[in-house]
């Protein structure tokens, strides 16, 4: 096979294979744009039917207003290439991104969903991870220099899937990327807009993630949200006082709430992209860098873990479903809690003034929250949320026991859910923006 150099890939499209394609995206009903792909695009030496099963070349058509919001897997901001041809193996509907520099550069999750393989092949895709989205949704991701994700992991829009490369059968680093449904491929769309193949753009993966903190030091929790941007992002912090918005971070940073200093009042902060080091900020907005907690594939935690009022950091990692808390000397206590599709939360559920831990399993809205007490750990299972609902705990009443809670992506609105006598009931609170 003739590997081509990544100078030397402009040469492989010649204008009788672009005419060719023309004319066959034309009788696939493709957008004929399809052939428009930049010149010194690197792409796929091909991916095998074999590998791809008899329903490889199934196509369905399918509505961009439905299904998920599929955003480019890249940074906020970030701009690609997206192009594809009639010959791209499985289907001309797959994309191959591109841009200047794209060895090891960040492949993110396009949208919410479990991880469901991970796989290392030296020919084909090469080292490739596929993401299920619920209802049939999948999308894949080839061709990466390392992998990051595992199987498993609860991802979130944005999330780290692994890193840009050239792994299998590929002519040069570019991402190899697949919508499917019910694993037939379609006009794959980002934003809710058809792709143009051959388009550049900057990737809209800059959804608002939900979170909540006591903002004013009252005893209660408030919603905030952080709003990844193309340099980093903003906390918007929904304050009773008013909205407080906090420019803070890099792209792609992962954000974490906590009452670090102990005032009373949570603070903010960041762990960097696929990095072990973290970036928390002061009551007066200065910056305390802790580095070498866990490793960049790990979910960030915060948490009072021996309730003394501030809080300390922690992690969880997906391949074993284990918790790890740092404790105040620099000691590790860890938890193994958790299975296949939940995702970590972190909670007081019994008030005594240290978080105890829990995981949610967003298709079914599950949560099963697990109490630490002085003489061992006990469990309940509650019932709260589901598809399209992101996990957000807070005390929402100030009692000092916290509260269960989500956020719905579509509507931008926060489930604020309090316990009483009689069962439970929530109130509606809107923050942030909807993502598509
Ligand atoms: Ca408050
Ligand atoms: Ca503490
Ligand atoms: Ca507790
Ligand atoms: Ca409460």
């Amino acid at each position: 096979m003739i590997r081509l150099r990544r100078d030397d890939r402009g040469t492989r499209r010649t204008p009788l294979l672009t005419g060719i394609t023309l004319a066959l995206g034309a009788a696939l009903g493709v957008s004929t744009a399809l052939a428009a792909g930049p010149a010194a695009a690197a792409s796929d030496a091909g991916h095998g039917s074999g590998r791809m099963g008899p329903e490889s070349a199934r196509t369905v058509t399918v509505d961009p207003a439905t299904g998920p919001d599929f955003e480019m897997p890249f940074t906020c901001g970030q701009s690609w290439t997206g192009s594809s041809r009639a010959s791209h193996s499985p289907s001309a509907w797959t994309v191959d991104w591109n841009t200047p520099d794209d060895l090891g550069k960040p492949a993110l999750a396009s949208a919410p969903g479990v991880v469901t393989l991970t796989r290392s092949l030296t020919t084909s895709y090469g080292r490739y991870v596929v993401v299920d989205h619920g209802n049939g949704w999948t999308t894949l991701y080839a061709h990466l220099n390392a992998i990051v994700a595992t199987v498993g992991q609860v991802v979130d829009q944005g999330d780290l899937i692994g890193y840009v490369g050239s792994s299998g059968g590929s002519t040069g680093p570019h991402l190899h990327f697949e919508e499917r449904l019910g694993g037939a491929y379609f006009a794959p769309w980002f934003t809710r807009t058809r792709w143009i193949f051959g388009a550049t753009a900057a990737s809209g993966s800059c959804g608002d993630r939900p979170l909540a903190g006591d903002w004013d030091g009252d005893g209660k929790d408030e919603p905030g949200v952080w709003r990844p941007t193309a340099t980093g992002g903003r906390f918007l912090l929904r304050a009773p006082a008013g909205k407080q918005t906090i420019a803070w971070g890099r792209a792609g940073d992962t954000p974490v709430v906590g009452d670090f200093d102990g005032d009373g009042t949570s603070q903010v902060g960041t762990r960097g992209l696929g990095s072990s080091s973290w970036q928390l900020r002061g009551r007066t907005g200065a910056t305390a860098t802790v580095a070498g907690l866990g490793t960049g594939s790990d979910a960030p935690l915060s948490g009072d873990w021996n309730g003394d009022g501030r809080a300390e950091l922690g992690w969880y990692r997906w391949s074993s479903h284990t918790f790890v808390l740092r404790r105040t000397d620099g000691t590790l206590k860890s938890y193994v809690w958790g299975q296949t599709g939940e995702q970590p939360v972190v909670g007081d559920w019994d008030g005594n003034g240290a978080d105890d831990l829990g995981v949610y399993r967003p298709t079914t809205g599950t949560w099963r929250l697990l109490t630490i007490g002085t003489s061992g750990t006990s469990s309940r299972t509650v019932t709260y949320g589901g598809p399209g609902e992101l996990p957000v705990v807070g005390d929402w009443d100030g009692d000092g026991t916290d509260d269960l809670g989500t956020w719905r992506s579509t509507t931008a609105k926060f489930s604020q859910r309090l316990e009483t006598s009689s069962g439970s009931r929530s109130t509606l609170v809107g923050f942030g923006l909807r993502r598509g």
